[in-house]
């Protein structure tokens, strides 16, 4: 099947004159065929695969539009209009990079794009964007949901579920887009125009792809791209601008670093505090730990350059119980904690994880990790989970490179996959103990995504918590 056009109109390798291609036929894009069908602009898609995932549906819907299946390099680009990319493919990849550095005629804009330089053409309401290499689902959602609480029309989406250009048609008369953003969106953004964005931390994540962190800062920097109010996180310095956004909000968990957005002492109990007003005491916050008291600043800074009331912001701080797959406690049996932090899938992710938990618990912390490493380097794993690791079992993929970097500092047992972490997890669990599914890796070598891996946790712990008893 590589390198045929499967197409109820025959269309031999080349994309024909005029024609928008598209790349990938996923999620973003089966979207972006849906809106350019809405917009009359002819196209046709290809997919590197041999069965994309959503052809079935994409050939019901479109019964009229060409497919072409295989490598990209035997396609023809010549006489497209414009490529449109799908966020899982590089634009550097073979049969693509000779487009760089071309222009669109009509647009101005490159040859190459992504879904969200459609979606910027076609937007009428403004954009507050998040990025960064975690937390950008947690303050997705609570930016969006202090905007429903302010009575704004709102449309959240991007990286996190809905894409971005079907948002145009669920939500037509959206007031505001709150959309999260990954590198791979933004890298083929050219210009993103946002009214509010926020580029919230950066730690090793997708060099595989980026090639190393400074690629990786690149692509996420163009969240700033023609921007009204930066956030940046005052802490981490790889998140600042190269140039003097109109206007910027820094946030800070360090209690000496200056800041507008920050955690200070106020009638004796620690705040979140704008400037020198206190705005509400971290215990009133239903998001546990120091992480989340950085993400609560992110969006109430957002959130107060989009123009929502103060009393609103705080009242979702005050509900809002965090997403699941993100140090979710799926049971306590036993004096024994389980806890789904399956969307730990950077280093970065799973460090916050230990540091929110390590210091709390009684006992000692069991990390279950492993999958896809995506090249990051695992070692800045090995001293805090020294500090508080009753052992770490690793599986998957890069389960050699884990052991590797953690064994000179705890016990690490090599298991062949989750379930068999999880029995010699329950074998070993102490009471006072937390079992911890943080695994600094992709899930694609053994899961779907990180969402089966961590309905695979939940499911496991139900069962054999159901089994003993208790
Ligand atoms: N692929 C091919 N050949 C193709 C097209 C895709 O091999 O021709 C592969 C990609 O390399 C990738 C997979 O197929 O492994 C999916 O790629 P895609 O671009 O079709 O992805 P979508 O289904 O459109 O989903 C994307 C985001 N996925 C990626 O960026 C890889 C989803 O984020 C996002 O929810 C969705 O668009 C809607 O906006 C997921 C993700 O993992 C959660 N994102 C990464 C992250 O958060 O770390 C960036
Ligand atoms: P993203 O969408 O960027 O992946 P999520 O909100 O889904 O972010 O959280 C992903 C992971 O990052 C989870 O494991 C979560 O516990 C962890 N996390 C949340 N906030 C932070 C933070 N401020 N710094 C580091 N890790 C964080």
């Amino acid at each position: 099947m590589k390198g045929d056009t499967v197409t109820t109109r025959s269309v031999d390798n080349r994309v024909p004159s005029g024609t928008t291609l598209v790349v990938g036929l996923g999620l973003s894009g089966r979207a972006i065929c849906r809106h350019l069908a809405r917009q009359g602009v002819p196209f046709m898609v290809a997919d590197t695969r041999e069965s994309p995932p959503g052809l079935d549906d994409f050939r019901l819907a479109h019964p009229d539009v060409a497919v072409y299946l295989g490598h990209l390099e035997a396609l023809d680009l010549e006489a497209a209009e414009e490529v449109v990319l799908s966020p899982g493919i590089d634009p550097h990849a073979p049969g693509l990079v000779a487009l760089a550095g071309q222009t669109n005629p009509l647009t101005g804009e490159p040859r190459l794009v992504g879904e969200m330089a459609l979606f910027v053409r076609a937007a009428s309401a403004p954009i507050a964007a998040i990025t960064g290499s975690n937390a950008k689902s947690t303050v997705t959602t609570l930016v969006g949901e202090m905007a429903r609480e302010s009575g704004v029309r709102v449309a959240v989406g991007g990286n996190l579920g809905t894409p971005a250009l079907d948002l145009l048609v669920e939500v037509p008369d959206a007031e505001l887009f709150v959309l999260e953003l990954s590198s791979f969106q933004l890298e083929t953004t050219p210009r993103l125009g946002a009214e509010c964005a926020a580029f919230l931390n950066l730690s090793e994540d997708h060099l595989d792809r980026h090639g190393d962190m400074a690629g990786y800062r690149a692509a996420k920097l163009a969240v700033f791209h023609g921007v009204r109010h930066a956030v940046i996180n005052a802490d981490d310095p790889l998140t600042w601008p190269e140039a003097a956004p109109p206007a910027i909000d820094r946030f800070t968990t360090e209690p000496a670093r200056d800041g507008e957005w920050r955690v200070a002492g106020h009638a004796g109990a620690d705040w979140l505090v704008q400037g020198e007003t206190p705005l509400m005491p971290i215990a009133a916050m239903r998001l546990a730990g120091r992480h989340h008291q950085a993400n609560a600043l992110a969006a109430l800074a957002m959130g107060r350059r989009l123009g929502f009331s103060p009393a609103a912001m705080c009242a979702v701080l005050e509900r809002f119980p965090g997403l699941a797959h993100r140090g979710e406690l799926v049971a306590e049996a036993g004096g024994v904690r389980w806890i789904n932090d399956s969307k730990g899938t950077n280093v970065g992710a799973t460090l916050a994880a230990i540091a929110g938990l390590g210091p709390v618990l009684d006992g000692r912390l069991i990390l279950l990790a492993g999958g896809l490493g995506k090249g990051a380097d695992f070692a800045p794993l090995a001293e805090p989970l020294g500090r508080f690791g009753r052992e770490a079992i690793v599986f998957g993929t890069d389960a050699g490179r884990l052991e590797a970097a953690l064994g000179a500092r705890l016990p690490v047992t090599r298991v062949d996959d989750l379930a068999a972490a999880l029995e010699r997890a329950a074998a070993i669990a102490e009471p006072g103990d937390a079992v911890l599914l943080s695994p600094a890796c992709a899930s694609l070598d053994q899961f779907t995504n990180y969402q089966a891996r961590g309905d695979a946790f939940r499911d496991w712990v139900q069962h054999h918590l159901a089994q003993e008893g208790t």
